[in-house]
């Protein structure tokens, strides 16, 4: 995929992949769960991913495990915005990541530059319309139902042309319910009724994103297939998810590498150091993923 200006409104044009930075504001996240969820701790934390180089700080309030229940939309929005609030007025650029049509817009009056939505609009009937009228940017992200049957609906022929199938016909709906196209990012949605073997499929085909002409955004971090990948050789036991950041990272570059235009990640500064690494050497002209010329022939 090339790597272009896509102008979105409200957000900056970076010469390189961007690190957006994660803040779970939940008890129970499969990733970092509870770990951020009083809300003053959320604030630091969001901060400090910015002071490690995150471009924008996504803020959620809801945890999407597998088997996650929901939470009260009440709930969400206690969690949500006291930390949009506060990270917004000190300058940082936040993402919120919900599947609530209010939630978006009470984020959104709260500071909210982008609305990530897992389910990219399926899951509240509402959400395309309130995003249209905010003119916010909108993560349409692949999607085939909520947490608890995700599972099961991971069967797949040809995982690469399903998956940016449906995101393309997800698109189409989002435009017809109001959303300017031009704002709408992509997202393969890693680990969401994927198999690890959809994962890893999905991640050696980023290029194929292109054809949907939208910027690509990409979140491996600390997912089930790095632990999978990472499992510890005695015992078959699934690296812990604080343990995956090495991976996540080189996931990063290799995303940034195919074009992505974001990549979604708990601890920042690797990533950011990767993603700059990835920049430096494609503005020399190297191509990372061409195999170089054998010497001595
Ligand atoms: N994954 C999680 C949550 N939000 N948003 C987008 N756009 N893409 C994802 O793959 C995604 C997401 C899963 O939970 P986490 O917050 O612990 O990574």
């Amino acid at each position: 995929m090339e790597r272009r200006s896509y102008g979105l409104p409200g957000i900056p044009d970076w010469d390189r992949c961007a690190v957006m930075g994660i803040v779970n504001v939940t008890p129970d996240s499969f990733s970092d769960g509870g770990r951020w969820s009083d809300p003053g701790r959320a604030v630091d934390r969001g901060l400090m991913l910015a002071a490690h180089g995150a471009d924008l700080v996504d803020v959620g309030g809801e945890s999407t495990r597998p088997g996650a229940e929901r939470v009260p939309e009440e709930e969400e929005l206690r969690r949500v915005l006291p930390v949009i609030r506060a990270l917004s007025a000190a300058g940082v650029l936040v993402s919120v990541d919900t599947m609530r049509a209010s939630v978006a817009e009470a984020a959104v009056d709260a500071g909210a530059r982008l609305v990530n939505d897992v389910s990219g609009g399926r899951a509240d009937p509402a959400m395309a319309s309130v995003v249209a009228r905010t003119g916010v940017p909108f993560v349409v992200m692949h999607w085939r139902g909520q947490s608890g049957r995700m599972d099961e609906l991971a069967h797949y022929d040809d995982v690469v042309a399903e998956v940016i199938g449906e995101v393309g016909r997800q698109l189409d709906a989002v435009v017809a319910a109001g959303v300017d196209p031009s704002r709408v990012i992509v997202d393969p949605g890693l680990g969401f009724a994927k198999r690890r073997e959809d994962d890893w499929a999905l991640l050696a085909a980023l290029d194929a994103w292109g054809v949907l002409g939208r910027p690509l955004l990409v979140a491996a971090s600390r997912k089930r297939f790095l632990g999978e990948l990472l499992a510890d050789p005695g015992t078959g036991a699934p690296r812990p998810a604080r343990e995956r950041d090495a991976a996540t990272a080189a996931v990063g570059v290799l995303a940034a590498a195919q074009g992505a235009w974001a990549v979604r990640v708990h601890e920042v500064q690797a990533t950011a150091d990767a993603v700059r690494v990835e920049a430096a050497l494609r503005r020399r002209g190297a191509q990372p993923a061409a195999a170089s010329p054998r010497r001595g022939g």
